[in-house]
């Protein structure tokens, strides 16, 4: 049985996340991650204060356990988002896609557990100074918004840097990348790929077929020319046209702004894998098939506990 801090702060069975993927991970994913022993999350996305106010109340209909809600920075309608998440006193809040600080203290008057996505060392120590109780050291293998570095050169150098639980993301998908990330010094792992694998999670048959399809190096990430924007997704139609409009001569940070604009829900709603952004994290290629949520959860603790385990033969 792999436990760590992170269970008995948030009173989770196992420490492992679901990450808040927009237009994903809704109450019903949100709810069965966590009746398996998980943290469940809901993602805020870029959603009005009154849909996240319904998932809410949704999840706690289908679950007594502990979730969360992740709060997209970068949303139109982020203060919204987390006024609501504050007034519902959800037990934990997950930030992502920026500096969570200015709403760190509504947060925290409220009870709640904060635990930012970080992509730096510098952020995750701001993080850390504001109250956070944890943070998610998410390297760029991920899907969606991406940093700069690698889980494998950012887990050990955050954990190096905060003296709370670190938990690690971003390119992990069994028990091996659970194993791993443990040793670099985080207490847990956040996933979001293999999750929609999962048969509780409602993303459109074309997107889980992209994913069971996709390879080692099936994914690219958009947006790096002007920076801020990075974003990884599975390769297709709307990629190749993303990056050659990004990279044309006259292209503007201002010009590519809005080429984004709705592509993930044509993909994850619509099932236009070819023209929607399909994001995907770098682990896609090893995942081949639907599992329930308990199941994911169970296999994975299993397989990282049997390589804790036998790991004593590297040692003489
Ligand atoms: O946020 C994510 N992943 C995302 S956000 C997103 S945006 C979106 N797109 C379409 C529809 C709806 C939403 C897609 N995927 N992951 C967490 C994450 N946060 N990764 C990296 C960061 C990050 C980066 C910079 C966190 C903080 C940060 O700080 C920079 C600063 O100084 O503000």
């Amino acid at each position: 049985m792999i436990k760590s801090k992170i269970c008995e702060m948030l009173g989770i069975e196992y420490p492992v996340f679901q990450g808040g993927m927009a237009w994903i991970a809704d109450a019903n994913l949100a709810a069965a991650v966590s009746e398996a022993g998980g943290l469940g999350i809901i993602a805020a996305m870029n959603a009005r204060g009154d849909y996240l106010r319904e998932q809410i109340r949704l999840v706690r209909e289908k679950t007594k356990k502990p979730f969360g809600v992740n709060i997209m920075l970068m949303s139109p309608h982020a203060d919204a988002a987390a006024a609501v998440a504050a007034e519902e006193r959800v037990p934990v809040v997950t930030t992502g896609a920026g500096d969570p600080t200015r709403f760190m203290k509504m947060w925290l008057d409220a009870g709640i557990k904060v635990i930012p996505v970080v992509a730096s060392v510098s952020m995750a120590k701001l993080a850390v100074r504001a109250g956070a109780a944890a943070v998610i050291a998410e390297g760029q293998e991920s899907g969606g918004h991406v940093g700069e570095l690698t889980t494998m050169t950012l887990v050990p150098q955050v954990a190096s840097a905060v003296t709370v639980p670190v938990i690690a993301a971003g390119g992990i998908g069994d028990g091996r990348g659970f194993a791993a990330v443990l040793m670099l010094g985080a207490c847990g792992v956040q996933m979001g790929t293999r999750f929609l694998l999962a048969k509780e999670c409602g993303v459109h048959r074309n997107y889980k077929d992209a994913i069971i399809r996709a390879s080692d190096i099936s994914t690219v990430v958009t947006g790096r020319r002007f920076g801020g924007n990075a974003c990884r997704c599975i390769k297709n139609a709307f990629t190749r046209d993303f990056i050659r409009a990004e990279y044309a001569p006259d292209a503007t940070p201002q010009s590519i702004a809005e080429l984004g604009a709705g592509s993930l829900r044509l993909a994850a709603v619509e099932g236009d894998v070819k023209n929607g952004s399909v994001m995907a994290g770098q682990i896609a290629g090893l995942l081949t098939r639907e599992q329930s949520a308990a199941e994911i959860i169970g296999e994975i603790t299993a397989e990282a506990e049997e390589i804790l385990k036998g790991a004593a033969r590297w040692v003489e």
